[in-house]
């Protein structure tokens, strides 16, 4: 079986990026330990803080955030770091060329309760001699991403990524300590019947969502024409995992409840990496209005919403938007 960094070489990336993405995947496989060893490691739990996101910090976001950027920072190809648990983007190296930005724990609702959470990180290239602690360096639309990729810390600890050249899967194997390709050429189906949003948001959406979810709500006799079935895990990195492998729809869409934020999801941590990863499988990725990765960022925390997975029923969701 081919090991990560075979697969890397074979898809002729540069040397210096695949050495960005290595240093990623050994926070990686540090973060897959401390979780397997839960309570045993005292690191569950909350802490006193909280994130720029005004979220509680749990101690495992601020121990996979740390770790991740303890790595990255000393890495001589790495300009600099952003992170959905920092306030602010961090310089590394001033010669470096790559800009790393992370979700070093999504889902961590799920951690005290020992259900999937997930890492997802996203690769650019500097544009110009900004430095790293200068968010502007940042601010490149989706389409720049020169790689990513997510862990999911699940039953086995698997790690899928893309770098434009289509998307692998990778599982830990434990006996070894390295991720091993177990699947490739991933292709979500294009039709589903399986959407997977927060209905208690629903009074907070705006009008096109909510006759979207009420038509899918009215099944075969509805205007859909088929019966729906739900799934909520509240961990990003596994619905998308569970569309990747089976199809379906996800979405954290824009709503009311704070006007200053559009949505939940963080389009530098979150939208970007996983819209990448989902087009390159073959879905679709949209805010409901125009592709994720079209969206110019504004700031590093930016939020957007999201909409992805299988292409013809999110085509459906934007056709709802531009009626
Ligand atoms: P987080 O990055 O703070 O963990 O938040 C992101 C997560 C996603 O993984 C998930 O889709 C969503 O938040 C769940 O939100 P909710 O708690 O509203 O169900
Ligand atoms: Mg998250």
């Amino acid at each position: 079986m081919k090991r990560l960094d075979q697969v890397l070489n074979a898809e002729n990336i540069p040397a210096e990026l695949e050495l960005v993405v290595n240093d990623v995947i050994v926070a990686c496989k540090d973060i897959a330990f401390k979780l397997r060893q839960g309570d045993l490691a005292g690191i569950l739990g909350a802490t006193e803080d909280e994130n720029v996101q005004g979220e509680t910090q749990k101690k495992l976001d601020v121990i996979s955030n740390d770790l991740l950027k303890d790595v990255l920072v000393s890495n001589p190809f790495v300009r600099g770091v952003g992170s959905e648990e920092e306030d602010y983007t961090i310089a590394a190296n001033a010669d470096g060329k790559y800009l790393v930005t992370f979700d070093p724990l999504d889902g961590s609702s799920n951690i005290d309760v020992n259900l999937s959470v997930g890492t997802i990180f996203s690769i650019l290239e500097a544009q110009d001699n900004t430095p790293g602690d200068n968010q502007e360096v940042f601010l490149q639309n989706g389409r720049k991403q020169v790689a990513a990729g997510y862990v999911l810390y699940g039953p086995s600890a698997l790690l899928v990524m893309t770098t434009g050249n289509g998307v692998n899967i990778f599982t830990l194997d434990t006996t070894v300590g390295e991720f091993v390709l177990t699947k490739s050429g991933i292709q979500i189906p294009e039709d589903t019947a399986e959407f997977a949003i927060n209905m208690s948001n629903q009074r907070f959406w705006e009008p096109e969502m909510k006759q979207y979810i009420d038509d899918c709500l009215q099944g075969e006799e509805g205007p859909l024409g088929k019966r729906y079935n739900m799934r909520w895990v509240a961990s990003m990195v596994a619905e998308v995992h569970r569309i990747l492998m089976r199809g379906g729809i996800f979405m954290y869409p824009y709503d009311n409840r704070d006007p200053s934020k559009a949505g939940k999801l963080r389009l530098m941590y979150e939208g970007n990496p996983m819209s990448m990863i989902v087009e390159q499988a073959g879905g679709a990725s949209s805010t409901g209005r125009m592709d994720i990765m079209d969206v110019q960022p504004e700031g590093i925390h930016d939020r957007v919403p999201v909409v992805l997975g299988s292409k013809n029923e999110v085509a459906k969701v934007v056709a709802y938007h531009n009626k």
